[in-house]
């Protein structure tokens, strides 16, 4: 199990291919107990098969839940299968975190709203704390191998929060996504309350992959409406925080081969009777696959052309999945009960119309079942590809079958000699079922081959080769081909040209100064000065210092004539035509000071109280770290003690008055005492902070103005800011872009 991933360029490899990283939701096997003892078997599947010679030749690793709740995993963790050259690494879970993510999150709210059911969809905001949490688990799992440059690939809807972990952890990391369900259109996308969360998730990785066209042109919708991303409809590029996300559509596909050759041996399977005609189904038993709807044409179909009677069987198969879950068991009964119904109402001397079989075949068994069906009803009423689809066609190795296809699965894209239709339509498709079961031979065999071209051509070796060779291509493209003030300037400037002024609010320590562990340390350097009094002198622009701190303590760290200052977390204000000074401060002067003096007392070494008009702030960067949790603890105590709000910054506890006003009010008030209330068409409002009570000013201007979050790290998915500057000296470098007034000529 410890066996490291091994590089092993093939020839004519791609420049950069190196391991690989598949991430999934379940390893590539199932667990079995018997005998006491967990046995594992390889899941068969397409994916699989793919994959695996992938992984084999460049080394690598699988990812991904191995089935069994965690307390089995420990026991039986020495029996997971290995191969030289690819490692499997289970994540355990237990089954609680099962139920919640994959159960609950995955299951019931992301699969029916990507599937458009939105009806169906459960909104339950503890399943999402669980699968954020658990995608931040895979992405754990995964980070080891992608510090040493290895390519990590993460499959599907279960896991479209881990490229953004990823990215957290390994901020270099080459990281691509493939989601293998439909992506909605934005607009039932945004039903989900954490759907900017979900992008955010996605946007973690370089390269997404979708089915389709159409997911793919939704997901650049979604990221430029919701999340304000400069996207690039031609080239299918997204600037996401400082880098370029390329978007792909990659039709997945079958081991298209091994079906022929499955169809070849095993020969056509003998025909039962007197009745000559087969249809065939075939699915996992899940409501998007449309087989209720496919019962009701079948009895259209005797209905209107009763000369079928006797004449056809459709066999429906289906293989249980997700029966935990209501919807599923609910479909099953309503199967039952519709089958039941149409046969007792057509059956005759022996012959009923459906026969349904609730299992899973071997291949060796489906395949031949394939080549001898007359007609295939692959309806769903929505699916990312359909697999089924491509391997009907594969066995059709006589070209006698013909296939009736759902216009609303993503293999009608490619699969249009298909019998196209509307799985909702149950008249037009009773009138497809008729015309594929009378279509002339060599019209059949006309439209099968062309079929059967195209499937073979695009086989899931090739799918796998065209995505990883997208993914290499991202990797040579040059990189990120704009630091990220560049691309914050980008996407600034054609808002910021829209109005004649521009306020820009800053807030001090750690925006325009770095953190230091002694905040009177904290002074502002000689070029950020510089900076700002340019930017004072433009008539254009309105500058904004927004801090914690006193309002005396800013202005005289800052020292700069003609602007706006707000000290004590927006209780003081001070500029041209703007005062305030909240009556709050008086009423809490003695309370604040109180709480100033017992934090004092509790004499905690390198803890450090700092007074200001209307707050008091406990400093513990300098606190011995053992010590640091309880002078938090004791701090909160003593601030609540005495009825005042506490809030947390960076290694500081607040305590304020208990009055609903903070930073996000101060900035609303000096835009409104400035340009009047309606500011947002006199002036465009630009925020830039680092702290927690910055996010306060972030909310109140969404929508109306525009936030930069100063983080190092990709954007966290707590900060509600638009955009993320790495450091001062980046908001140093806008800051003097935005003095110079580029902004107001459209050339930048
Ligand atoms: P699924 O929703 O599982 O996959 P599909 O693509 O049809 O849908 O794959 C089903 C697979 O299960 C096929 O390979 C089929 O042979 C097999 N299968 C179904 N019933 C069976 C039975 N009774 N016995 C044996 N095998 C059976 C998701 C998406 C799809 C997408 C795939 C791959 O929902 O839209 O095509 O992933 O990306």
């Amino acid at each position: 199990m410890d066996r490291a991933p091994r590089s092993r360029p093939s020839p004519g490899a791609a420049a950069v291919a190196g391991p690989l990283v598949v991430v999934s939701n379940r390893l590539p096997f199932r667990a079995e107990r018997s005998g006491g003892r967990l046995h594992f078997t390889r899941s068969p599947g397409g994916l699989v098969s793919a994959l695996e010679p992938v992984l084999r030749e460049r080394g690598g690793v699988w990812v991904g839940w191995p089935g069994i709740p965690r307390e089995d995993l420990e026991r039986a963790a020495a029996d997971l299968p290995g191969d030289p050259n690819v490692r499997y690494e289970p994540v355990p879970l237990s089954a609680h975190e099962v139920g919640q993510f994959y159960g609950a999150f995955s299951n019931r709210t992301l699969w029916p709203l990507f599937h458009y059911f939105v009806g169906t969809t459960r909104i339950d905001a503890t399943a999402w704390r669980a699968y954020d949490a658990v995608n931040a688990r895979f992405a754990e799992r995964a980070a080891a191998f992608a510090r040493s440059g290895a390519l990590v690939w993460v499959h599907d809807y279960q896991l479209l929060r881990t490229p953004q972990h990823l990215r957290h952890l390994v901020p270099d990391a080459r990281v691509a996504l493939f989601l293998h369900i439909p992506f909605p259109a934005t607009d039932v996308f945004r039903v989900l309350p954490w759907s900017r969360l979900i992008l955010r998730g996605m946007l973690g990785a370089d390269v997404v992959g979708f089915q389709v066209e159409s997911y793919a042109d939704h997901f650049l919708g979604a990221a430029a409406r919701l999340l304000g991303c400069d996207v690039d409809r031609g080239t299918r590029r997204i600037e996401y925080d400082g880098r370029t996300i390329s978007v792909t559509a990659d039709p997945i596909s079958i081991d298209a081969e091994y079906i022929t050759r499955l169809a070849e041996r095993t020969g056509p399977r003998a025909r039962h009777g007197e009745h000559p005609l087969e249809i065939l189904g075939v699915d996992r038993l899940d409501y998007t696959k449309g087989i209720h709807e496919r019962l009701l044409a079948v009895e259209r179909l005797l209905e209107r052309w009763p000369e079928y009677r006797r004449r056809i069987v459709f066999t429906q198969l289906m293989v249980p999945s997700r029966e935990r879950v209501a919807e599923y068991s609910d479909l099953k009964r309503q199967i039952d009960e519709t089958v039941g119904r149409i046969n007792g109402r057509f059956s005759e001397g022996g012959w009923a119309p459906i026969r349904y079989l609730v299992r899973s075949l071997p291949p060796e068994e489906l395949v031949p079942l394939y080549r001898s069906a007359d007609v295939a009803m692959v309806t769903p009423l929505r699916d990312g590809m359909n697999l089924v689809a491509k391997e009907y066609v594969m066995a059709q190795v006589s070209l006698t079958g013909v296939l009736v296809l759902s216009e609303l699965a993503g293999a009608a894209e490619e699969l249009q000699e298909a019998l196209v239709v509307n799985p909702f339509d149950v008249d037009a498709v009773a009138a497809a079922l008729h015309r594929a079961l009378s279509m002339p031979a060599d019209e059949r065999q006309a439209r099968m081959s062309a079929l059967r071209d195209r499937v073979r051509t695009h086989d899931v070796h090739a799918w796998v080769r065209d995505f990883l060779a997208e993914t290499d291509r991202a990797a040579l493209r040059v990189a990120p081909d704009a630091t990220p003030v560049e691309q914050v300037k980008r996407r600034l400037l054609p808002w910021l040209s829209g109005r004649p002024s521009v306020t820009v609010f800053l807030d001090y320590d750690g925006t325009l100064t770095p953190i230091v562990p002694r905040p009177e340390d904290a002074t502002l350097s000689r070029a950020a000065r510089a900076a700002l009094a340019q930017a004072a002198r433009n008539p254009a622009l309105d500058v904004v210092i927004v801090s914690g701190r006193s309002l005396d303590d800013v202005k005289a760290r800052v020292g700069v004539a003609g602007i706006t200052y707000v000290g004590d977390h927006g209780f003081q204000i001070e500029g041209p035509g703007v005062a305030l000074h909240h009556d709050g401060l008086e009423r809490y002067r003695d309370v604040v000071e109180r709480a100033a003096d017992r934090l004092e007392a509790m004499a905690v070494p390198g803890a450090q109280v700092e007074r200001k008009a209307a707050t008091v702030s406990y400093h513990v960067r300098r606190v011995d770290e053992d010590a640091r949790a309880d002078a938090v603890r004791r701090a909160e105590q003593t601030l609540r003690r005495l009825r005042l709000r506490v809030t947390h910054g960076k290694m500081v506890v607040e305590g304020r008055p208990p009055l609903d006003w903070h930073k996000g009010q101060a900035v609303l008030y000096v835009l409104t005492q400035r340009y009047g209330a309606n500011w947002p068409s006199r002036t465009r409002a630009l925020y830039i902070g680092d702290d927690v009570t910055d996010e306060d000013a972030f909310q109140s201007l969404r929508g109306i103005g525009r936030s930069i979050h100063v983080s190092e790290a990709a954007p966290s998915s707590t900060s509600v800011a638009d955009y993320r500057l790495p450091d001062p000296a980046a908001v140093i470098q806008l800051v003097r872009w935005l003095g110079a007034g580029a902004f107001t000529s459209p050339s930048g």
